[in-house]
Order: structure tokens, then C-alpha cells, then sequence
């Protein structure tokens, strides 16, 4: 059996709850298709959040990455295409702001996923969930930790990121305007993402 290594965040910023947490926490130990899922959850912490899905990597040895991250305000589940030898903005949840700081000093400007992320999409629509590539995964904490873990395998095996809109409980809780899917449907929707994976 396969393994997959299934990474999702903590709560961060203003949001108090991160539909990743509950879909890692679910899906932990399943098995989906050809894979065994392993559950992560990663801090918002640019120290933590790398060597930690590194040495869990290490531990694992698996066939196939996926890190799940929370995009607010988007509507569609949204595979990124890329991730960037950047980080900036916002204090994470330690309280450290970066600025045009590099992921690492000698890295290549950029890393493309390794998930099959056209197939992605079109496997979501063909199942009715709302989905697109994204052409960027920003310079935070997501786009830290798909770099990283692309930096590490490279096109060794499937690896890479996907970004997901609010639940309806985060858009209840935070800003009831904000696009959002049920808990059931941001999971099952995930599940597809695996189902597909070779
Ligand atoms: N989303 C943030 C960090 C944690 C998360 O779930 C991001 O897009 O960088």
C-alpha cells in the first residue's frame, strides 16, 4: 500500500478555525484509493512548519505529498501550480513577520507541483465541486511549506500544494459574506483529490 502524507494548518490570522485541521483530522489513516493516509498538522510558524513536514517525511518515507491550506475569500478548491523561493507578509502565529526573505538562500526562484494538478481539476468539476488552478500560492506559510517539500523531493514523487475555501462554520464565525463550502463537501472533495492519484 501506498503512503500519502496528508498536511493541514492550524487556525491563523483572524480565522478562527481552519477547514484543514478537521479534513487531516479525518481523513488520518484512511485508506483511499491506492494510499494509506498520514494526517500532519502544521503550525503557522515559518520556524516550526518546514523542518517539522520534513522530519515527518522522514519518518513516513511517503509516495505522495499533499498540503492542504486555508485561502479565504476563494470559492473553488484550488490546486497551486507553483511556489515561490519567497517569504512575506503577515506576522505568523509566533509573532515573526518576514520580508523578502528567501525560503532557502540557494534555492531555485521557484518549484512547479508534481500533483497531477489539470487532472485535479478536471476529476473536481466532473464530480461537481467547484475547482481551478491557481497561479499562486502567495509568500506565506502555504507557499513555505509546498516549497520546501518540493525543494526536498523535487520530481522524485506527486508532491505539492492545494488551497481550499472557508467552511460555512469559519464563514458563520468570521465574515458571513466570505464564499463557503460544507465541512462534508471541503473533505469529499479531498478524498477525489486522492482517489485519482496514481
Ligand atoms: N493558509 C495560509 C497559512 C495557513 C493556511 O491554512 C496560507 O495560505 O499561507
Amino acid at each position: 500500500m501506498k503512503k500519502l502524507l496528508l498536511s493541514g494548518f492550524e487556525p491563523f490570522l483572524g480565522f478562527p478555525i481552519n477547514p484543514t485541521e478537521s479534513i487531516v483530522k479525518e481523513l488520518d489513516g484512511k485508506v483511499i484509493g491506492n494510499y494509506q493516509v498520514h494526517g500532519l498538522l502544521l503550525l503557522v510558524d515559518f520556524e516550526n512548519a518546514g523542518p517539522k513536514i520534513l522530519e515527518e517525511m522522514e519518518k513516513v518515507q511517503p509516495d505522495a505529498v499533499i498540503s492542504l491550506g486555508l485561502a479565504g475569500g476563494r470559492s473553488s478548491i484550488t490546486p497551486e501550480r507553483i511556489a515561490v523561493n519567497c517569504r512575506d507578509g503577515e506576522a505568523d502565529n509566533r509573532g515573526v513577520a518576514l520580508q523578502d526573505s528567501p525560503i532557502y538562500e540557494d534555492g531555485a526562484d521557484g518549484y512547479f507541483s508534481t500533483l497531477p494538478i489539470r487532472k485535479m481539476v478536471n476529476v473536481l468539476n466532473e464530480n461537481g465541486f467547484p475547482a481551478k488552478v491557481s497561479d499562486t500560492a502567495g509568500t506565506y506559510l502555504c507557499n513555505n511549506v509546498m516549497y520546501t517539500v518540493l525543494h526536498a523531493t523535487g520530481k522524485r514523487i506527486p508532491a505539492g500544494f492545494v488551497h481550499i475555501p472557508a467552511s460555512h462554520e469559519l464563514a458563520v464565525a468570521y465574515k458571513k459574506e466570505m464564499p463557503s463550502w460544507s465541512q462534508k463537501d471541503l473533505t469529499a472533495a479531498i478524498e477525489k483529490i486522492i482517489e485519482m492519484l496514481e
